[in-house]
């Protein structure tokens, strides 16, 4: 019996340690510990609630732009703000870009090297390497020559030493099943993303001014004028530009992602055995097709909002935000009526309490009343929830009636056809995985519709972006509140306002990797990473490969979960708000 930890997990965004206990070649316990705390939360409060989602768009430089949407949803909804079509749309846009750049560059640049040994693919036949290209997809660069040039360089930077991205990494592990040809396509496509994620990221630029960190939102709308023969405005010239974005972005999910992911999936269908977890899937549901209060109109919503509990498909049950805690139960924070409590984000505190051990250590304390980390433990009826692709293609393959439900299940039924499994490979760690790509394929086409629709609004002669007869603050209600709730690429996202005297009172933001990297709670009940994590299997206990197979799949992000601490525990800035 050995405790290994695994500190930092890289290949994500922020601070992770994973701790797990292993016995007789597999995980038998584990804890899920987010080692830095942030407190956007805090800086929050007092503020003018218009500027909330300026603020709490920087809690994450990845999903940068998820944050704002949440936000200004949290605002729009306390102040009874209804959006335009034109708002709606350029949000949805703006979103369907954020996950299909976030899922390919996840699927290629985070994940992939769980799967794919790039040492081997120095061993490939670029002939051979280039037949099984053209069997899988008519992608145009797959000639011998170009993935021998691939090959050639992935040589030059092995001999030169220096790894860099690829260093400290498990080559050669036994859990590793592609051959060398799979491998050297993989890496080609691995370099061939990093290029085509930067060029289909204008998309933000067009309609955001920018990436990371999105200018255009405002409450009540979009502040990007439309005018088709304008200059500096969303016009003609700049939609042609954002449908060849998007057409090129689709064809290469289509032609590199899915046919990658089914390819490399082929020779790990023992994964859809491993990394099931808790088993309850939420999702709140997004991007509205019409107009109305997303919080409270998910009919509206292309992909529905829902919870499946314990993998039964059979029933999609509804979400009532109000049955959303968040515990501490196991977290660095402490609450004025008892850690054994758990609070609805409305009424949710952010009081820090770091009681863990003083670096440098080899354990964190993970006794049954320990804390043990940075993230709260958000709870659905006391239940935990996956949150994330898997969540989404789930509850829209359940939902017959939801606008999504035919692509979703005509594509999710492709898949698993092609890998000749059934339904429940899903509940897995391949079938979060597999989620992932299903949905980016699902969105890049439905983006182009939506494009479509904005367009033909725009030739209809509705120029609107904003909600101008809600436009005076003066005529606000001096006192609400709101709830934003959205779906980020990595799952449920929710910001809960309050507003008293026009200002920010509280502001709680509960979002997708809390929900899945979470500690346990007051009823020892272990938060999603935690549960798939049981059971994997550990060839090699000094390289623990598999665990982070399983915790890559649900593609984490700590700068959002936790919303500064060095590696020694100690504060690195602390900011002084006026
Ligand atoms: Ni920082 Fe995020 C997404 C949000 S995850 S990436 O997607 O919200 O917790
Ligand atoms: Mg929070």
């Amino acid at each position: 019996m050995a405790k290994i930890a695994i500190d930092p997990i890289t290949r994500i965004e922020g601070h992770l340690r994973i701790e797990a206990q292993v016995e007789g070649g597999a995980v038998t316990n584990a804890w899920s510990s987010s080692t830095m705390w942030r407190g956007i939360e805090l800086i929050l409060q007092n503020r003018d609630p218009r500027d909330a989602w300026y603020l709490t768009q920087r809690i994450c430089g990845v999903c940068t732009t998820v944050h704002a949407l949440a936000s200004v949803r949290a605002v729009e909804n306390a102040l009874a703000i209804e959006i335009p079509l034109n708002a709606v749309l350029m949000r949805n846009l703006i979103e369907a870009a954020q996950y299909i750049q976030d899922h390919v560059i996840h699927f290629y640049h985070l994940h992939a090297l769980d799967w794919v040994d790039i040492v081997s693919a120095l061993d490939a036949d670029p002939q051979a390497t280039s037949q099984l290209a053209e069997s899988i997809s008519d992608w145009p660069l797959s000639s011998a020559s170009y993935f021998a040039g691939v090959q050639a360089k992935i040589k030059a930077f092995v001999e030169s030493g220096q790894l860099g991205p690829f260093g400290n990494a498990y080559w050669g592990h036994p859990a590793y099943k592609l051959p060398p040809e799979a491998n050297l396509m993989a890496v080609a496509h691995y370099l061939e993303a990093l290029d085509w994620q930067r060029n289909f990221i204008r998309i933000h630029a067009v309609l955001g001014s920018k990436n990371p960190h999105l200018q255009t939102y405002v409450v009540g709308g979009m502040t990007l004028a439309i005018d088709p023969n304008g200059q500096s405005v969303l016009n003609a010239e700049r939609i042609a530009l954002l449908k060849d974005l998007f057409a090129r972005g689709r064809e290469f999910v289509e032609k590199v992602y899915i046919p990658d992911l089914l390819a490399v999936a082929s020779f790990y269908k023992d994964w859809a055995a491993i990394g099931g977890g808790v088993g309850n899937y939420l999702t709140y549901g997004d991007f509205p097709i019409g107009v109305g209060d997303p919080s409270s109109k998910p009919d509206l919503f292309f992909f529905p909002r829902g919870i499946i509990l314990n993998k039964d498909l059979s029933m999609v049950h509804p979400v009532d935000h109000a049955k959303i805690t968040e515990y501490v139960t196991h977290s660095w924070y402490e609450y004025a009526v008892g850690d054994a409590a758990s609070l609805h984000p409305w009424e949710g505190e952010t009081s820090p309490n770091y009681t863990g051990p003083t670096p440098p250590y080899k354990f964190l304390n993970t006794g049954e009343n320990d804390k043990y980390s940075w993230l709260k433990a958000p709870r659905y009826e006391n239940q935990p929830m996956e949150v994330g692709p898997l969540s989404r293609m789930l509850v829209a393959y359940a939902s017959p009636d939801a606008p999504s439900h035919a692509s979703v299940k005509e594509k999710v039924d492709t898949a698993l056809g092609a890998l000749g499994v059934g339904p429940e490979a899903l509940f897995s760690t391949l079938g979060r995985t597999a989620a992932r790509g299903i949905e980016t394929w699902v969105v890049a086409e439905a983006a182009m519709g939506w494009l479509d629709q904005l367009t033909d609004n725009i030739k209809a002669g509705d120029l609107r972006i904003h909600a101008n007869e809600k436009w005076d603050p003066q005529q606000w209600p001096r006192s609400a509140q709101g709830v934003g709730m959205t779906d980020a690429p990595r799952g449920a996202l929710g910001h809960w306002v309050t507003i008293e005297d026009g200002k920010i009172l509280n502001y709680q933001c509960v979002v997708p990797s809390t929900w899945n990297g979470g500690p346990r709670d007051a009823e020892a009940n272990n938060g999603p990473y935690e549960s798939a994590l049981i059971g994997t299997p550990i060839a090699d206990e000094e390289k623990p490969l598999e665990i982070l197979r399983t915790v890559h799949s649900f593609d984490p992000c700590m700068a959002c979960a936790a919303h500064i601490f060095d590696a020694e525990g100690r504060e690195v800035i602390s900011v002084k708000v006026q």
